[in-house]
């Protein structure tokens, strides 16, 4: 067999060895893949061959583009990539852009060229740029013109970033004009299944962005397992959404999942609740992915009959509150869907069907992933104990040149660094991040489960939980609360709240200090940062 794609072996030669590996399991007979696969031409190329190309691909504000344009669009801007800006398989390209057409058809013409995608949150700064940029090593860049300052303040420190392109720019070396000259055709790249498609950053709510490598089997395995286990996709469907599509969660949700089943996506770039719901009602939108706390807004604003075209909504990147579930079933009818995935695990692993839901617990795992408990020691717990998730399935962690490797992957297992319990029938329980856990008094308390408890009540619109240093008891809960309009800032609501959450849940777990805020801080991708309520060291 011919070897890698990659004439550039640099992602190649910086996997972690073959043992530090988590264990991967393809035991579902969808997710027997050949050894050469290119998950750019899987997606595209293959729907419109089969006869899909008069379907609509992308929807926007602006119009909307079939699955043949996406085609003839991508082709186009993987002719640039390789005849004008010289990219070899296996160099790294940047994409920097919010949600939108030329976004998405530069990550599909990336993998087609058998490029490797760093794709970048829109709101990163220099800095961020530079670290991400120097530790891939990326050579090319494809940019939205309207985040050009960030990436131009970075440049003077990345030598390695050497050709750059911007899209709706109207220069004469601008991405649109030299994709105006290329043919429409393109000779994809014949990648291995296993050569690296792209490397995500983590978000990361603390630490060094670590690089996580997925294979272009990876791209595709994720859309076999999650959509196809507790979705229900047809051709028909129209997904809208917030996360980014630099987020893998975005990256799935918005752009792969469709594209595999030859339904169509909602790009929208500028995604507040108001113009979620807002392209919701607009496009008539059926799937809808999104965070817990964008759950938690909509349900508030939505208007009669808005989200009345929606059949299934999927939450993850944090923990759903059963308040917010039960406050967004009042508003839409519909039970949303819990899913917990990972940048390390590209996707969800452990989710639900709406019919399969219950209280309080993240899902089971699904089809072709197997999930459990550990202690300390590495053993699995008994139904009911907390310990460390571990997860394993086609998909898994292999950190770029990263020493903590170590740390996510145990015994072929992946440690997501959450803490959770299991029932006897297979359920997941979230308790909190290993780190969240607050210990007081000798008593371990998860900030979320107080999160919970405190959004049950009226007053509260967001809140975080976290623990604060005390001399008596190491550690007293403290929340941070966000009041809904109407509610006044006292220490009558302040003892309202300790009181309410004292009935809620075991008494010790309420917040002995409570501070109120205008609003908390959140990572692009909707992460509550925790460690930035915490008290500074
Ligand atoms: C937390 C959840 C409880 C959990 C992601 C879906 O969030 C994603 O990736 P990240 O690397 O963060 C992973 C961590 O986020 N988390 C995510 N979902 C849930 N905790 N319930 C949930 N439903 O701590 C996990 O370890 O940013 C989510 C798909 C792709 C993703 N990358």
């Amino acid at each position: 067999m011919k070897p890698t794609a990659h004439i550039d072996t640099f992602t190649r030669d910086n996997l972690p060895p073959r043992t530090r590996w988590p264990e991967l399991v393809f035991d579902l007979p969808e997710l027997r893949y050949p050894p050469r696969l290119n998950c750019g031409a899987e997606l595209l190329d293959r729907t419109v061959a089969r006869g899909d190309g008069d379907r609509v691909a992308l929807r926007t504000l602006e119009g909307e583009c079939t699955y043949a344009q996406l085609l003839a669009q991508a082709n186009r801007i993987a002719n640039v990539l390789v005849r004008e800006m010289g990219l070899k398989p296996g160099n790294r390209v940047l994409l920097r852009g919010p949600n939108n057409p030329m976004m998405a058809a530069s990550w599909l013409a990336v993998m087609k060229a058998g490029g490797v995608c760093v794709a970048t949150m829109p709101l990163l700064r220099a800095k961020e740029l530079t670290d991400i940029i120097t530790k891939a090593e990326v050579s090319h860049a494809l940019a939205d013109r309207r985040l050009d300052a960030e990436l131009k303040a970075a440049l003077p420190a990345c030598p390695t970033l050497k050709e750059i392109r911007y899209w709706y720019d109207d220069g004469a070396d601008s991405l649109d004009s030299l994709c105006a000259r290329q043919p429409i055709t393109f000779d994809n790249a014949d990648t291995l299944a296993e050569d690296v498609a792209l490397i995500a950053f983590t978000s990361g709510t603390t630490g060094k962005p670590k690089g996580t490598m997925h294979f272009h089997r990876d791209v595709i395995a994720m859309c076999d397992c999650f959509p196809r286990s507790c979705l229900e996709v047809s051709c028909d469907d129209i997904f809208c959404g917030t996360p980014p599509l630099a987020f893998t969660f975005g990256l799935g949700g918005l752009l792969c999942f469709p594209m595999r089943y030859g339904a169509s996506a909602v790009l929208i770039e500028k995604s507040t609740p108001e113009t979620l719901i807002e392209a919701v009602r607009k496009f008539s939108a059926t799937t809808l992915f999104t965070a817990p706390t964008v759950y938690r807004a909509i349900a508030g604003m939505a208007g009669r009959g808005d989200l009345s075209s929606l059949k299934q909504c999927v939450s993850a990147g944090e923990a759903l509150p059963d308040a917010t579930r039960q406050l967004f079933k009042q508003a839409s009818g519909i039970e949303i869907i819990d899913g917990i995935g990972s940048t390390e695990m590209i996707h969800i692993f452990i989710s639900h069907t709406p019919e399969r839901v219950r209280r309080g617990a993240t899902g089971y795992a699904i089809p072709g992933y197997r999930a459990s408990v550990l202690d300390a020691e590495g053993r699995p717990c008994a139904p009911g104990a907390v310990g460390r998730l571990a997860v394993k399935g086609p998909t898994g962690c292999r950190y770029l040149a990263d020493e903590r490797q170590k740390e996510y992957v145990f015994d072929g297992w992946n440690l997501t660094g959450d803490a959770y319990a299991m029932d006897e029938d297979g359920y997941f329980f979230f308790q909190a991040r290993t780190d969240d856990m607050i210990i007081s008094a000798g008593y371990n308390i998860a900030g979320p489960e107080v999160e919970d408890a405190l959004l049950a009540h009226p007053a509260v619109a967001e809140c975080g939980v976290v623990g604060w240093p005390d001399e008596e008891r190491g550690s007293i809960v403290k929340a941070f609360v966000v009041l809904r309009p109407g509610h006044e800032r006292s220490d009558a609501t302040a003892s309202a709240l300790r009181e309410h959450v004292k009935k809620a849940i075991a008494p010790y777990k309420y917040p002995r200090a409570i501070e109120f805020r205008e609003s908390l801080p959140r990572t692009e991708t909707g992460k509550l940062q925790r460690f930035r309520l915490r008290k500074p060291a």
